[in-house]
């Protein structure tokens, strides 16, 4: 029991490296013991390529026949962009997968067990589920809603302005900014208000180009916004939609029919603190630079925001330091 969460632990470790490529699909890793020794290690590396078991299995050192695997998603089982993980871990002759949490998606969904078992191969299953099911907390709550995990996120200086009035654009560092294409090559959609688009001409593309863009979402009048604006412009590298309605519950069940699996909700504050109030973000990203912008502030964080920001019940999983910028990251409950 101890060995297997040790080892476990190990196939986490190695799913996260996938974070930012696989997506949407999940981020899963994988070891093969054997004498109680990792003779493979793998992961999913990106989205449309090997599946974490398929790496781990060519990386051994030695027969992984006899072996067991560890994996902390279930082995799939159908024909997606790649063929299915069962059929090369009965071929290696695996003799026991040991798997994390189970696949909730359709075609798999325990599937991926019982082929499995009727091979012979015994199974060991929820080992670690928690942690699992966590790190794909996305795929998880998409495959059970088809509404996509939103992520709010906001940047503010020390004494609470979103905007500044100066010639300087930014009020979060480079080390922030940069963490910030981290987060956006995850989401598969960026949403913004149309105030936003006007105040602030955003351009809501990954940079670098890793060629996986995100959809632009706007809340808000298509008429209001300048046909020259940066959205518009490069509208041929990455679509731009943009929803009239209100009901932020209705716009979430269309992005979720578009398979956009994470959202990300980058402002301003009017629409940040709808979502907040609306009970619909799973997930809050602050970045407050050490700065106080006094006179050059703009905008300050409203009462209301505070306020619906003070009520949240927040898990806070995560404060990190990027130069003199502190990134505050949570799981709302
Ligand atoms: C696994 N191991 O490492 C991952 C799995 O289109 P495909 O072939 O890449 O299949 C994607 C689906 O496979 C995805 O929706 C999820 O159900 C499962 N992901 N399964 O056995 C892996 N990433
Ligand atoms: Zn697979």
């Amino acid at each position: 029991m101890a060995a297997d969460i040790k080892f476990m632990k190990s196939a986490l470790t190695l799913a996260k490296k996938g974070i930012g490529n696989v997506e949407s699909n999940p981020a899963v890793g994988c070891v093969v013991v054997k004498d109680n020794k990792i003779i493979g290690k793998g992961w999913h590396k990106k989205f449309g390529g090997a599946h974490a078991e398929i790496n781990a299995l060519k990386s051994c050192k030695q027969s992984p026949a006899g072996a067991t695997m560890y994996v902390t998603l279930e082995p799939c089982c159908h024909f997606g962009k790649t063929p299915p993980c069962t059929n090369a871990i009965i071929k290696a002759g695996i003799k026991k997968v040991v798997a994390a949490v189970k696949d909730p998606t359709r075609k798999v969904a325990g599937k991926g067990f019982k082929i499995l078992k009727k091979a012979g191969i015994e199974i060991k299953t929820n080992i670690c589920k928690n942690e699992a099911e966590k790190l794909n907390a996305p795929f998880f709550k998409f495959a059970k809603t088809k509404k996509p995990w939103v992520i709010v996120k906001w940047a503010q200086s020390s004494d609470g302005f979103l905007a500044r009035s100066d010639e300087k654009r930014w009020i979060t560092n480079s080390a922030s900014r940069k963490d910030v294409h981290n987060l956006r090559k995850k989401v598969q959609a960026i949403l913004v208000g149309i105030n936003t688009v006007l105040a602030d001409d955003p351009m809501l593309t990954v940079r670098p180009d890793n060629g996986r863009q995100p959809l632009r979402v706007v809340l808000g009048r298509a008429s209001k916004l300048p046909q020259n604006c940066n959205l518009f412009r490069t509208a041929k590298k990455s679509p731009v939609y943009i929803f009239k309605g209100r009901n932020l519950n209705n716009v979430l069940a269309r992005l979720g029919k578009r398979n956009i699996q994470q959202l990300l909700v980058e402002g301003g504050q009017k629409v940040i603190t709808s979502f907040l109030k609306q009970k619909l973000a799973d997930e809050i990203i602050i970045y407050t630079s050490n700065e106080k912008l006094a006179r050059n502030g703009k905008i300050k964080t409203s009462q209301i925001m505070k306020k619906t920001y003070n009520r949240l019940k927040i898990n806070y999983i995560d404060k990190r330091l990027f130069a003199k910028d502190v990134r505050l990251k949570g799981f709302i409950k």
